[in-house]
């Protein structure tokens, strides 16, 4: 493939794998990595001891070109910021937030800043901060979303900033980043596609209710509490709503019944009681594969498309 986005960070195939929290570990950013695309590994809410650690088991794996994921409202933000220069961590990816506050530090140790952006005002902002590119991320995405789709984001912000700009949300097979390419973007990034991935550590029965999800299986909770968050149906979620509509319950109180959901789904596969975030696309997933698999069939899969795009011409 041809784009920008392989110049711009060094990689083959111009596809980013989400940083997800509790999901994305050494193992599944090695893969990617290794399979030319930019694995990511996801600092989430990890204290900086956690992720040094996962950035020095990506290093013993591939020379490859990486990335972090700086969740913005992690408790260990300033320590992962710092974390990012004294590693030469070659790609910042920042979620759930602002960078602005980090970014001439980043750029200055010659990090390439890479901000996912809800909205074209926040894309404009982080492009004169200083940002090399944007992910625009649509509300198809698992974990904490924005509100506009990827079908009418990506083509705003396309036409918002003059770097080059990312797509993600909602996609996951060869028509998903053709499509993301005729919208304007350079590259892409997916999640929920990875979570099956053989190198993805996550519980097996994560990966089964992905694998099992049908296409309305997904719903957003938190959106009362200002962060609204995209997870698989499932008792958790159905009480988090109903906790939300309880007016006698307080904020903290709700927000309470949240923590360690995630790591409830991810690690201990807890069908009841955890968060399984995952993307609107999730019905789509049907198979197991290890992460070149994956990597060589989506774009095997997007040239297809691309070629046969011409039939709309005769
Ligand atoms: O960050 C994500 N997805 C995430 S973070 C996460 S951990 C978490 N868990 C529960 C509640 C909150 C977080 C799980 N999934 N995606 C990138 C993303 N960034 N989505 C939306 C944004 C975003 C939102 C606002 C980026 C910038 C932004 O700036 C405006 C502001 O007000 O900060």
């Amino acid at each position: 493939m041809k784009s920008v986005i392989c110049d711009l960070v060094g990689i083959e195939y111009p596809i980013f794998q989400g940083g997800m929290a509790w999901v994305s570990d050494a193992s599944l950013a090695g893969a990617v990595s290794k399979a030319g695309g930019l694995g990511i590994i996801a600092a989430a809410n990890a204290p900086a001891d956690y992720v040094r650690e996962q950035i020095h088991l990506v290093k013993s794996q591939t020379d490859k070109p990486f990335g972090v994921n700086v969740m913005l409202m992690s408790p260990y933000c300033e320590d992962i910021a710092k974390l990012v220069i004294e590693e030469h961590v070659p790609v910042v990816v920042t979620g759930a937030g602002l960078p602005t506050k980090y970014m001439k530090d980043w750029i200055e140790a010659g990090i390439k800043v890479i901000p996912v952006v809800p909205s074209c005002n926040i894309a404009k902002l982080v492009e004169r901060a200083g940002a090399s590119a944007v992910i625009a991320e649509g509300c198809e995405s698992g974990g904490h979303i924005g509100e506009s789709t990827t079908m009418s984001l990506v083509p705003q912000v396309c036409d918002a900033v003059n770097i080059p700009v990312i797509a993600a949300g909602g996609i996951a097979d060869g028509r998903g980043i053709a499509a993301a390419f005729m919208l304007g973007a350079k590259g892409v990034q997916l999640g929920t596609r990875f979570l099956v991935a053989k190198e993805c550590t996550i519980h097996q029965n994560f990966k089964n209710k992905v694998l099992k999800a049908k296409d309305t299986d997904t719903m957003t909770t938190g959106e009362s509490l200002g962060h609204a968050v995209r997870a698989l149906k499932n008792p958790f979620t159905r009480q988090f709503l109903a906790n939300e509509n309880n007016e006698n319950m307080s904020i903290e109180e709700k927000e309470a019944f949240g923590a360690g959901a995630l790591r409830r789904a991810a690690v201990d596969g807890d069908e009841k009681n955890g968060c399984f975030m995952a993307g609107q696309i999730s019905g789509l997933v049907k198979k197991e594969q290890t992460c070149e698999e994956m990597i060589k069939e989506l774009f095997a899969e997007t040239e297809k498309v691309l070629e046969g795009a011409k039939q709309w011409l005769k």
